[in-house]
């Protein structure tokens, strides 16, 4: 193999800070084997963009930036990525924002990037890509020639076909996804959306062995839970300090990007009647909510943040007491290791999404938690983790009367009880962390048999991995 090349839309800094959290520790191994690449878009926009990638050097691994104009970057990003595939593969399709230059401005920015790229890549590199922003990359780069190993791992949820076919490109989409040669998923209910997807959209046949065949070609799918560095996370929070201590009640912690897909109103709602509910619990608990900004410049995510202050404002002024506040709400991001320590003194984790491909915090509480005395998890069901983490308590974020029941059973649970679900939850975790996903998907991305020359050919009439002059 040659080097792995990895295309997210936002690479990692130049100078390694914030490398603790998620991808780059997870693939930082595998790209510093082969003398590695990561491509991604620089962090500011510019009106003269470099025609091809700015590289820099990292111990660890090289770095390739893509940059945009700050109007195509707007309608790629903010506008077809987050105003219409986010919502929409989120199952809210009462959110889309359905505008042509947004779709224009998706294809172009993948055009753009796979000129980039093609100039750059040898042919033995493999191409690992990520996320929904960048769906039609693969297409790009076959129109080029490229015949390089190129596989596709999405973090967020594949809807229904129903759902899907509410974006306007839909069919588009399905295609440019059949051009990988490996579609990685977080879940096994994401697979069968997918499979349906393919099956009616390009007649795709579902193979013996688990593969569909599309256009004359097989592509591979799997299902691959993304997961954290759980031993890391661990210390983080067994070493860590927070700069002014939480006051001593059990707590509930929730932690989310405000984002509408998180379920916050719905927890507050459980919460409110929570607290309605069983009054013995008033000033006994309280709940902190950590949501840091996210995606301001779209409505939808100002709508959210003040329906949640609405909802955080009422349950205080109609519960709290002059030395009790049941919500304590932080619109900002807190540091890592603050976090981990948190969850650590936090009784309860409140992990209540409405749709989540995964869901990393459901993950990084458990990790965080003392195997002696540890909190309980209170997990949607309709979470990605839930498939993988059936000891958590599995709730329905739409109904307040269960997150109530839950959170009621969360606080009275048996020390024996906790431990033993910890546990359960605890062993699962350090056998399936981050390192096991990303080894996952490029084992079976590298044992993808050899590409069809006859698919190559039929866009650029030569042979795969060699570049056109
Ligand atoms: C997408 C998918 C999938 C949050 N607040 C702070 C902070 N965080 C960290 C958490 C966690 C990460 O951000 C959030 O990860 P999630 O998985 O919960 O959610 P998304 O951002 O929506 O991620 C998701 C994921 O991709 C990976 O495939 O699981 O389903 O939607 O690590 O701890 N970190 C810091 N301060 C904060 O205030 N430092």
């Amino acid at each position: 193999m040659g080097r792995l090349v990895i295309v997210s839309n936002r690479a990692p800094s130049i100078d390694g800070t914030g490398d603790s959290g998620g991808l780059v520790v997870a693939l930082k191994d595998a790209l510093a084997k082969d003398g590695g690449l990561w491509i991604g878009g620089a962090p500011e926009q510019t009106d003269t963009p470099a025609p091809s990638l700015v590289f820099h050097h990292r111990p660890d691994f090289d770095i390739g930036l893509f940059e945009l104009e700050p109007q195509l970057y707007r309608d790629y990003y903010l506008g077809y990525s987050n105003s219409l595939l986010w919502p929409a593969l989120h199952g809210r399709v009462d959110l889309i924002d359905v505008q042509p230059r947004y779709a224009a401005a998706y294809s172009e920015v993948s055009r753009r990037l796979a000129r980039m790229i093609f100039e750059t890549v040898r042919a033995d590199d493999v191409i690992w890509v990520h996320d929904y922003q960048l769906i039609p990359l693969a297409h790009e780069l076959r129109a080029l020639g490229c015949g390089n190993r190129i596989g596709f791992f999405l973090h967020i949820p594949v809807p229904g076909l129903e759902t899907f076919k509410a974006i306007p490109e839909w069919r588009d989409l399905a295609a440019w996804l059949a051009e990988y040669d490996l579609i990685g998923v977080q879940t096994q209910r994401d697979l069968a959306h997918l499979i349906n997807i393919f099956r009616h959209t390009l007649r795709g046949e579902l193979r013996y062995n688990g593969n569909m065949g599309i256009n004359g070609r097989e592509v591979v799918l799997g299902c691959f839970p993304i997961s954290i560095n759980v031993e890391g996370f661990r210390r983080l929070a067994e070493e860590g300090s927070v700069g002014t201590p939480p006051p001593p009640l059990p707590r509930l912690i929730g932690v989310d990007r405000l984002d509408y897909s998180k379920g916050l109103p719905q927890r507050l709602a459980g919460y409110e009647t929570f607290l309605s509910q069983y009054p013995r619990f008033r000033g006994q608990v309280s709940l902190l909510q950590i949501a840091p900004p996210t995606r301001d410049d779209v409505e939808a995510y100002r709508d959210i943040r003040e329906e949640l202050e609405l909802r955080a404002g009422h349950i205080n002024g109609l519960y709290g007491t002059v030395d009790w506040t049941p919500v304590q709400y932080i619109h900002r991001a807190l540091p890592r290791d603050e976090l981990a320590v948190l969850f650590r003194l936090s009784r309860v984790g409140l992990v209540t999404p409405l749709f989540d491909g995964m869901n990393l915090v459901a993950k990084e509480y458990v990790a965080a938690q003392d195997e002696t005395d540890p909190g309980v998890l209170i997990l949607s069901q309709f979470a990605g983790a839930a498939e993988e983490m059936p000891q958590a308590l599995i709730v329905n974020p739409h109904d307040p009367q269960d997150m109530a029941e839950a959170t009621r059973t969360a606080l009275e649970m048996p020390l024996a009880e906790r431990i033993a679900r910890h546990a359960a939850l605890y062993d699962y975790l350090a056998n399936h962390d981050v390192e096991y996903w990303s080894a996952s998907f490029l084992k079976r991305l590298l044992a993808v048999e050899t590409i069809d020359l006859h698919w190559i050919s039929r866009y650029a009439g030569q042979q795969p991995g060699v570049k056109a002059s």
